[in-house]
């Protein structure tokens, strides 16, 4: 930057007649300091620019300090905390298990537009382009360094990030940006600008390109960092106690009937973080403590030593709309809890075991439901293979009968006895129940909502499910006539959903199909709509449909 540069930009901003842009070659001679006069658009783009080398190095760093250190990751991290329920529902209804990757562009996206208007204000008064970007900086910082458990260096992608995005700024909007300084105050010369915005271009699409490769470089060498390798390493013990086999007939002939095992791809999966936590088994640890008689800590190694059994649970999420698709089934292997906290030895009133993950995340289960001699489980195996990543490997806690939110901690590393009324878990202080029972459910799987049927007979069939108290009967009802009894496939265990089929005379017409399902206990599902938070929806499932 010149100086000459300098007094255009201070003549510039002291003449309120020059504050539009100027066309080029438009101007008389004696306005010849406006020829500095940068277009809106390219001063936008220089911020963006500087804002993606700030987060491309930032990333680069993070591969050191920790995924959840990158800002863009942080910064999410705190909107995922602190967004107001309504929000985080609506978006977990509209994006679903997508909802991450939208919060991530969204908040890129936002970036991106305070970004370019740093950019602008920058190129009236440089000195506001670098408070914005340490502004920028600074929120980096402060989110990072207050995400649970990340360690010292938490501050240095950020820090990295806005002090790189700073000096490209400045260089951009002082460097090519600006035209070269003309010796004498001539007319500008027509076709001077367009060279002057080629060079600024190919320099903010060099410096994008770089921000870019920094960016997927670290994501790349995270990656590679990252415990695929040692998850893949893993080979699981037999366990002493197998899951018993799943009896024949389950999956009955029905097009559009969930399976009875949900392989672990299709498995649905909800968690906070931004992104899934890499936890070497060699590293892991459970420390169990806090009102006990005897801290227990356990390596992965111990456990692959320990007595283990396999059992089916079905696994559900409070979230999880009346007819949705937030539940799996799948084969467990574990330890059981109950083993590991008699151990420990609960002292008396410890009425809550509050489980904590890696990336801080905790949740509360009742330590009676632990110790009631239910298959609660310290997994380590998913459908016969080591915990997938996302499904929290290298150990989760499952639980039947309760919903994820109060018992299925991914990536878990504490567990800290405790009592109600001392501790509120993550979701409590958000709107959500600290109790968390699971309850008694049914959805149609088939046919679809909409779907265009033939007269004549349909098969109708579905899930139902109540884990740990089980099914007793699922009722399908057309056109709110008499409920019918479907019939049941055989289950492995009240632990486990059912699947149903019923046979449906269809006749041409509109048709309103409803199913509704009694527990084991003989209670049936109420009729009554209600919202998912507190602690889970209730209402049947209902499916509209044309047969022809
Ligand atoms: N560490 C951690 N564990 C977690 C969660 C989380 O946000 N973080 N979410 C819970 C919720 S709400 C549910 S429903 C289950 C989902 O488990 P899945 O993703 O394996 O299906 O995980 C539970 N365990
Ligand atoms: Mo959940």
């Amino acid at each position: 930057m010149t100086r000459d540069d300098v007094t255009r930009d201070d003549a510039a901003q002291t003449n309120p007649a020059q504050t539009g842009p100027a066309p080029d070659g438009a101007l008389p001679a004696d306005t010849a300091p406006t020829a500095g006069r940068v277009p809106v658009w390219l001063a936008a783009l220089a911020g963006v620019a500087a804002a993606a080398v700030a987060l491309g190095l930032a990333e680069l760093v993070a591969v050191f300090t920790g995924a959840r250190t990158a800002p863009l990751v942080a910064v999410g991290g705190v909107v995922v905390d602190t967004v107001p329920e309504p929000l985080k529902q609506f978006a977990i209804d509209v994006f679903g298990v997508h909802d991450k990757t939208a919060l991530l562009i969204g908040t890129a996206v936002l970036l991106a537009g305070f970004a370019a208007g740093i950019g602008v204000l920058a190129v009236r008064w440089p000195a506001a382009g670098v408070i914005g970007v340490a502004c920028f900086g600074l929120i980096g910082v402060a989110a990072a360094v207050t995400r649970p458990d990340v360690g010292p260096f938490a501050a240095l992608p950020a820090l990295v990030g806005a002090l790189a995005a700073a000096v490209v700024l400045w260089s951009l909007i002082t460097g090519p940006l600006r035209p070269a300084a003309r010796p004498t105050p001539s007319p500008v010369v027509p076709g001077a600008g367009a060279a002057d915005r080629r060079r600024f271009l190919t320099t903010v699409g060099v410096t994008v390109g770089a921000a870019a490769l920094a960016g997927a470089s670290g994501r790349w060498l995270a990656q590679r960092r990252g415990v695929a390798t040692a998850r893949t390493a893993v080979t699981l013990p037999a366990p002493v106690d197998a899951a018993p086999p799943v009896p024949s007939g389950v999956d009955p002939p029905a097009t559009g009937l969930s399976r009875y095992v949900t392989a672990n791809r299709d498995f649905y999966r909800i968690d906070t973080a931004l992104v899934v936590p890499q936890v070497d088994p060699v590293d892991w640890r459970l420390r169990i403590h806090g009102r006990v008689t005897n801290e227990v800590t356990i390596s992965y190694g111990d456990l692959l030593g320990m007595d283990l059994v396999e059992r089916y649970v079905t696994l559900s999420c409070v979230s999880n709309e009346v007819g949705g698709d937030l539940i799996g089934n799948a084969r467990w292997l574990g330890v059981p809890v109950r083993d590991l906290l008699l151990e420990a030895g609960p002292l008396p009133g410890a009425d809550q075991a509050v489980s904590r993950s890696v990336d801080g995340w905790t949740c509360g289960t009742p330590t009676e439901v632990l110790l009631d001699g239910r298959d609660a489980l310290l997994a380590i195996g998913m459908n016969g293979e080591p915990l997938p990543v996302e499904h929290g490997f290298p150990v989760r806690m499952v639980v039947p009968g309760l919903y994820g939110y109060v018992s299925a901690c991914k990536w878990i590393t504490e567990l800290e006895l405790t009592s109600f009324a001392d501790f509120d878990a993550y979701w409590v202080p958000r709107g959500w129940s600290a109790q968390g029972p699971i309850k008694t459910q049914s959805r149609i799987d088939t046919p679809r909502r909409g779907g265009e049927l033939t007269a004549g007979q349909v098969t109708v069939a579905g899930v139902a499910w109540a884990p740990h108290r089980g099914i007793s009967a699922v009722e399908v009802r057309v056109d709110e006539g008499p409920w019918q009894p479907a019939t049941l496939a055989p289950v492995v265990s009240v632990d486990t959903w059912v699947q149903w089929v019923w046979q449906w005379p269809a006749t041409a017409g509109e048709h309103l199909l409803q199913v509704r399902a009694s527990d084991g206990d003989g209670v049936t599902q109420p009729q009554e709509r209600t919202p998912v938070a507190p602690d889970g929806a209730t209402g049947w499932h209902s499916v509209q449909v044309t047969v022809a």
